[in-house]
């Protein structure tokens, strides 16, 4: 990796307050597939077929099968070098937090401790019917599916397109774009809102924007540091200059 611009170093080693938003792309180095680009879930599958909720009426084992098989991924797989350098980066800053549109909850187990879930946890299942919440299996299965006591089916506990995001989680990251100093972007393809707006919004208020990909994306042209790679070199790395 080339090395970051030096600006960019004295702010982490200030008291900048940082703030990070991360999408697959962080997750790719543990073996997760993302979404978009080559060896992305949409280029066999479509995402009308597995991630609205007009798919899950429609074809409820569909989107189950899809789910538990991408619960079984992230239970194979485990946090990367990438995931583990945002935890320590959390451990220099006085103001730091994690915004995250993954659902695998890598950050949490490689140690970051501020971390907002924009798209909610794959582990977790919500009842269609109530909105009871649990982590484990359902009380009732029926021909495989997993029911509520309320008799509705339960769904994944996650974001799908054409849902709204938990309010006070979004709340929360826009006024955390909105006051952060270092806005990084790491790892997503910036096309999905709202989380596409958060380094917008930083970069209107005048934060120093940074994105990590390997590939440039619709923000590229607004960050003021483009750092391309792999975020799992990369974030080591840049750890390894702050110290
Ligand atoms: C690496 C790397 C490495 C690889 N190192 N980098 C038209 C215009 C604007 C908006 C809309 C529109 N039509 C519809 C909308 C709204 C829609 C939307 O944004 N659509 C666009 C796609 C057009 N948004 C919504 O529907 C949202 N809700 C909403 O707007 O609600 C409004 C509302 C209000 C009130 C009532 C009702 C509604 C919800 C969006 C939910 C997204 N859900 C998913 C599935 C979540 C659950 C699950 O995981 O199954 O979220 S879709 C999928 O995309 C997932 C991701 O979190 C999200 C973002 O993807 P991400 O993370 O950026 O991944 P990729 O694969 O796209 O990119 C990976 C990147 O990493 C690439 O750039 C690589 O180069 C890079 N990379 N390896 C560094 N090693
Ligand atoms: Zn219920």
């Amino acid at each position: 990796m080339k090395r970051p611009r030096s600006n960019l170093l004295a702010r982490l080693r200030g008291d900048a307050s940082v703030a990070v938003l991360t999408g697959a792309g962080i997750s790719a180095e543990s073996g997760l597939p993302t979404f978009r680009g080559a060896g992305g879930w949409w280029k066999n599958y479509r995402a009308e077929d597995l991630a609205t909720p007009e798919a899950f009426q429609k074809n409820p084992r569909l989107v189950w099968e899809w789910y538990n098989h991408r619960r079984d991924l992230v239970r194979q797989h485990a946090p990367n070098p990438g995931h583990f350098a945002l935890a320590r980066l959390e451990s220099f800053c006085k103001t730091f937090a994690l915004i995250t549109q993954n659902v695998d909850g890598y950050h949490q187990r490689a140690g970051s401790a501020n971390v907002s879930e924009l798209h909610g946890n794959i582990m977790k299942s919500r009842c269609s019917g109530c909105g009871h919440e649990c982590e484990a299996g359902a009380e009732n299965w029926k021909d495989g599916l997993p029911y509520c006591s309320c008799n509705a089916l339960y769904r994944p506990g996650v974001v799908w397109f054409g849902e709204a995001l938990s309010a006070a989680v979004l709340r929360d990251a826009f006024i955390t774009a909105e006051n952060c100093q270092v806005f990084f972007a790491i790892g997503t393809s910036s096309v999905v809102y709202p989380a596409a707006a958060l380094p917008q919004l930083a970069h209107e208020r005048g934060a120093y924007v940074v994105e990590i990909n390997d590939e440039a994306t619709p923000l590229t042209p607004r960050a003021s540091e483009f750092l391309q790679g792999r975020a799992g070199e990369i974030l080591p790395t840049l750890v390894k200059f702050i110290q």
